[in-house]
């Protein structure tokens, strides 16, 4: 067998996998503009209210995870996520949820409930992005769905990045309001240990590591496709934004 089809040892393909973070949206420049201070409050309440199409999908994502995965295991830990976001009341325990925390985020930086509920800020880019991704899980299967949260191998960088630039470049948002990402940090290194061990169980061929690192790079598509879309919606520095299509008469 030639070098080029010999399966990478666990340790090299978890390699491989980790420096697709070359490709995260930490670097996209909206983000860049985001987390040094550079954003203006119209550009901040656009990002929150159009990332909350994508949190409101996580949920629904992972429900098609857990439709396809057989394995109950699995389906033990990976139910987790859902109460994350969706929140919980279990034997008088409560927890409110990402998608409330995300609500309060969008609270904190002067949007109201319902403008963010009702998604009518979010831009055609970032609903199709997130669509991709939620049809991605419905049809894939489960361990490819996986493999595509793992771009959360880099998700507790930007998350600690906001929390430490937010409240120096934007002292009017409320610091309450940035629990979510808080959060996120220890829930991010949680699932992704989980979601790593399945996808380097699972993944074991050359080719099927190859396969990995292309639905990696599928959901770096969806995660820099979003930024691309806001950027366009809202403009970056010394780039004019381009307004909404014009509204269908519903
Ligand atoms: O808040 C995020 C989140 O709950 C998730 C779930 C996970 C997945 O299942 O694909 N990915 C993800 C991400 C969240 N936040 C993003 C951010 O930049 O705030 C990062 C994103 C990810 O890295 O995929």
């Amino acid at each position: 067998m030639s070098e080029d089809n010999k399966p990478w040892s666990r340790e090299a393909f978890e390699q491989q996998l980790r420096e697709q973070g070359q490709a995260y949206h930490i670097h996209h420049p909206f983000n860049v503009m985001l987390n040094t201070g550079e954003a203006t409050p119209e550009q901040i309440r656009g990002w929150v209210a159009n990332r909350f199409c994508y949190q409101v999908a996580i949920p629904i994502k992972d429900a098609a995870v857990m439709s396809n995965c057989t394995d109950r295991d699995v389906r033990r830990e990976w139910i987790q996520r859902m109460l994350d976001h969706d929140g919980y009341e279990i034997n008088g325990v409560r927890d409110e949820g990402g998608i409330e925390a995300w609500i309060r985020l969008g609270l904190a930086v002067g949007l109201s409930r319902e403008e963010i509920t009702d998604l009518r800020h979010v831009t055609p880019g970032v609903r199709f992005a997130v669509e991709a991704y939620v049809n991605f899980a419905r049809t894939r299967p489960w361990q490819e769905s996986v493999c595509a949260s793992l771009t959360e191998l880099f998700a507790p960088a930007i998350h600690k990045q906001r929390l430490a630039t937010w409240p120096e470049h934007y002292p009017w948002i409320d610091s309450e309001g940035l629990m979510y990402f808080r959060n996120r940090v220890t829930q991010a290194r949680r699932d992704v240990e989980h979601g790593l061990a399945i996808t380097l169980d699972y993944f074991r061929t050359r080719e099927q590591q190859q396969r990995a690192l292309d639905i990696l790079n599928f959901k770096l598509d969806v995660l820099w496709q979003m930024n691309d879309a806001m950027a366009v919606r809202y403009g970056l520095p010394g780039q004019a934004p381009i307004p909404d299509r014009p509204a269908a008469v519903r």
